[in-house]
């Protein structure tokens, strides 16, 4: 009776042992998956006739060309439904740049004052009309972007973040 008793305790600790080892493969396997956003510095933009880019968050990595390609896909014309993208330094102060910018119909709404906040833009684009500009984000941060045509920039605003 002893005997038999013992086997058991000892054929017990070879079946724990066993589902032991199991456990900590699994924690190995899912502490190894990365949680790094998806970056991509590759983008596509398109702004619409409802005043609305169709992204407002990107991320990419510092330190290497962007190419950004933006697109109207509006049909209303350029006079009163233009947009264009107009990617802004870190801490540029948005709100100065766009209210300046509103008013500065004579060069495409850009403000001649606050050209140091820029870091690239594309042209104003009327209907269908595309453009694909390149720039680098030297730093990493979140650098946001806008249209400036008059009114927009307050719906027309995302942010690129760059790791
Ligand atoms: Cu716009």
């Amino acid at each position: 009776m002893k005997k038999l008793f013992l086997v058991t305790v000892v054929a017990l600790g070879i079946i724990s042992c066993g589902s032991d080892k199991k456990e900590s493969e699994k924690v190995e396997t899912t502490s190894t998956k990365s949680e790094e956003p998806k970056t991509s510095n590759v983008l596509e933009l398109k702004g619409n006739d409802d005043m609305k880019f169709d992204k407002s968050q990107f991320t990419v990595k510092a330190g290497q060309e962007v190419t950004l390609t933006f697109t109207n896909e509006g049909v209303l014309p350029l006079e009163t439904m233009g947009h264009n993208v107009v990617v802004l330094e870190k801490g540029a102060d948005v709100q100065t740049f766009a209210t300046a910018s509103a008013k500065a119909k004579e060069t495409n709404y850009i403000s001649e004052l606050y050209i140091t906040d820029i870091v690239a833009q594309t042209k104003l684009l009327g209907t269908g009309e595309s453009e694909t500009i390149k720039f680098t984000l030297k730093e990493p941060g979140e650098y946001t972007y806008i249209c400036t045509f008059p009114g927009h920039w307050i719906a027309m605003k995302g942010t690129i973040t760059a790791i």
